[in-house]
């Protein structure tokens, strides 16, 4: 068949030369489609001698596919050559340092709270959590507070608004997070061993005193718990929590109603030139309140007193993060000042664990 070869050096030529797929498909519509050039030369062999059939036929089918696979061969020239272009614009040199780009940071209650609940989980207590909104037999009565007791009073204590007809138990904002030791200990039994941190409630406001505040209470029941436990528990925590070697507790007498015998603890310290240093020195610190859980307290969430008892303490979160991190002010911690948060914050990806350092 005559001419075949001028056809594959044209179509040959110029799907080399094609820029991008469309020109590529127009020349295979062109060649090989169903009207192409090749296919028609295609339909003429019906009207060939079976001699001249024997020549063209193959010839002409070689021709398509060479054809078609010089379409393949460039298609996937051009993928590669597209790929090789986006690569060359969008790629990334991950070998760069990170740009400093995350303006948020950590607030120093939330810090402190990983703080605690690390070394604290490094002697082996879970934390618990419960509602913030609390009704008076947990935050009360299960507590051994009487119902005449001042903390009750309305000065004192963030009642919820009731109807007149409404005869559930009265709400209020809990105002520690004992109750949530009750319910952990109706719910498990003993032995337990918890913390809980979390935000309470006070009809409080002034230099030292803010209406929300934040605490952490720890308990541990058990057979065999006794006040030495508990003077070590708390010396542990102080040594790793002011990351001091030397730590030294004093107990005093002192009274709680959840509590038999209380102890009001102090950490011995010094100020040198207006700066504090916790752990050695001529004066004392109070830092917290604790004691032997009261049988009555035990009881009243399920506990058996006869068979179990164990200790307790309460701890302000807001007062050892400004103690720890000399914080002057107390109020600033909720006024959201963009240059406090900054200035005092933590980075986000410094979380405290004993082996890395507690603070850093
Ligand atoms: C304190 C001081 C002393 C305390 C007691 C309990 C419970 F629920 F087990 F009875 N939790 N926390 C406690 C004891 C809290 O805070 C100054």
């Amino acid at each position: 068949m005559d001419g075949l070869d001028a056809i594959k050096a044209k179509y040959l030529e110029s799907i080399m030369a094609a820029g991008d797929e469309a020109a590529l498909e127009g020349l295979r519509v062109a060649a090989v489609g169903k009207k192409g050039e090749i296919s028609l030369k295609m339909r003429e062999l019906g009207k060939m001698t079976p001699e001249e059939r024997q020549v063209a036929g193959p010839a002409l089918n070689a021709l398509k596919d060479e054809v078609n696979s010089a379409i393949a061969a460039k298609k996937s020239g051009l993928a590669d050559a597209a790929l090789d272009a986006r690569l060359q614009t969008e790629w990334i040199d991950v070998s760069l340092a990170g740009r400093p780009r995350s303006k948020g940071s950590i607030h120093p209650i939330s810090q402190v709270t990983e703080e605690v609940v690390s070394i604290f989980a490094s002697l082996g207590f879970a934390v618990a959590e419960g509602p913030q909104i609390e009704n008076d037999h947990y935050n009360f009565d299960a507590l051994n507070i009487a119902p005449e007791h001042p903390s009750r009073q309305e000065h004192d204590t963030f009642y919820m608004h009731r109807e007149a007809n409404d005869d559930r138990p009265p709400h209020v904002l809990r105002t520690h997070t004992s109750p949530v030791q009750i319910r952990y200990m109706e719910k498990h039994g003993a032995p337990c061993r918890i913390i809980c941190p979390g935000r309470v409630y006070r009809a409080d406001y002034d230099q030292t005193h803010t209406p929300m505040f934040h605490q952490y209470e720890g308990l541990c029941i058990d057979k065999d718990i006794s006040m030495a436990n508990l003077k070590w528990t708390l010396e542990e925590f102080c040594r790793a929590f002011f990351e001091v070697d030397d730590v030294e507790l004093r107990f005093r007498a002192s009274h709680f109603p959840f509590t038999e015998p209380s102890a009001e603890v102090d950490i011995r310290c010094s100020w040198d030139k207006g700066q504090l240093k916790l752990g050695q020195g001529d004066d004392w610190m109070e830092i917290l309140g604790s004691g032997m859980v009261h049988p009555k307290v035990l009881q009243a969430a399920g506990v058996d007193p006869q068979e179990w008892q164990g200790f307790a303490f309460g701890m302000g979160i807001d007062r050892i993060a400004m103690l720890k991190y000399g914080i002057p002010d107390l109020r600033a911690f909720f006024d959201s000042d963009l240059r406090w948060l900054r200035h005092y914050g933590f980075a986000s990806l410094d979380m405290p664990n004993l082996h890395g350092g507690i603070s850093r």
